[in-house]
């Protein structure tokens, strides 16, 4: 697909991403949900019926889960616990959903920003691709 080809072509860096650019609306999105801490938005390329990304609102060198560190324990938890809270606003809470962290190349994570995905709206499968 085309998601995984911008995947593979990412290149990780801490610099600002397209998601800094969202929080500071500098470009439009449709966004779901919003705290002190986390922004929720509708993902640009669904790959579901409710497809959202989760992210924290201040990076903090968090460009990935695998960079995280004890100091993002609380945010860490707040992005899956807002995952919750947009599930059941979307109605998809009892139907049931996939919460999805991608990280580097063979994760295919395409924006070095900290980001959960919540997809749901359809069966999902097992293993994924
Ligand atoms: P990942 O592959 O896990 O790094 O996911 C990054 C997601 O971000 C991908 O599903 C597409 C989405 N995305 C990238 N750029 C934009 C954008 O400008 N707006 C929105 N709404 N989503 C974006």
């Amino acid at each position: 697909s085309s998601e995984k080809e911008a995947a593979l072509a990412a290149v990780p860096s801490d610099a600002p991403t397209v998601f800094d650019m969202i929080i500071k609306k500098e470009i439009p999105s449709t966004v779901v949900y919003e705290d002190d801490k986390a922004l929720a938005f509708r993902d640009i390329a669904p790959q579901a019926p409710t497809h959202i990304v989760i992210i924290p609102k201040v990076k903090d060198g968090l460009t990935g889960i695998s960079k995280a560190e004890p100091r993002h324990v609380e945010i860490l938890g707040h992005l899956l616990y807002v995952a919750k809270l947009v599930a059941k606003q979307e109605g998809i809470d009892q139907s049931g959903y996939r919460v999805v962290i991608n990280d580097g190349r063979n994760g295919c994570q395409s924006v070095f920003h900290l980001h959960v995905h919540l997809l749901g709206g359809r069966q999902m499968n097992w293993p994924p691709g």
